[in-house]
């Protein structure tokens, strides 16, 4: 039987860029990224993505929206990762370099996917485009996507 492990993942949103981090150790290590991590016990997933977001960039936001939900599957690990994506428009404090994460700013149309999980190509453009999304994706490694289903939803 498959259990899975909630994760969240916060993208700050100010068009014409995106704030990104490049990932500085650990799971996607190398990978620019929003930021995020494990729902500790006792916490909801969304004061989760606020304790990450300040952790690893030292923002704060009054408000996240909720976009999507993306299931993980590495072969050879029968532990899903269950992770919910937001979106932040506005923030408070300044992009700060943490020990997990280096913080910068992207134009839009200059999003380094060469340089970020395979899968993200696919949705980013529907969490920019404000449209809520359900994923799922099954890895093999770190690069090779086998399988995925991808699908706009009313509601995540
Ligand atoms: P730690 O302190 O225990 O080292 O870790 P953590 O900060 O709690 O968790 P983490 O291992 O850094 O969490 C993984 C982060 O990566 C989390 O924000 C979800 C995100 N993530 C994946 N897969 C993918 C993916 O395919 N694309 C993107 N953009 N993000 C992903 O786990």
């Amino acid at each position: 039987m498959c259990t899975s492990r909630l994760f969240t993942l916060v993208l700050v949103v100010q068009p014409p860029r995106v704030l990104l981090g490049m990932k500085k150790r650990g799971f996607g290590a190398g990978l620019w990224n929003g930021f995020g991590g494990k729902v500790q016990p006792g916490e909801s997933i969304e004061e989760a993505a606020r304790r990450e977001l300040l952790e690893e960039s030292g923002l704060t936001v009054d408000t996240l929206q909720k976009m999507g939900q993306i299931t993980f599957e590495f072969v050879g690990n029968s532990e899903l990762m269950d992770v919910h994506i937001f979106r932040a428009d506005h923030f408070h404090g300044e992009p700060t370099e943490s020990d997990e994460m280096r913080p910068q700013w992207f134009q839009l149309d200059e999003v380094p996917f060469n340089h970020m999980w395979a899968d993200d190509i696919y949705w980013f453009p529907l969490l920019l485009q404000k449209k809520l999304f359900r994923g799922y994706f099954k890895f093999q490694g770190q690069d090779t996507i086998l399988e995925h289903t991808l699908k706009e939803v009313e509601e995540v």
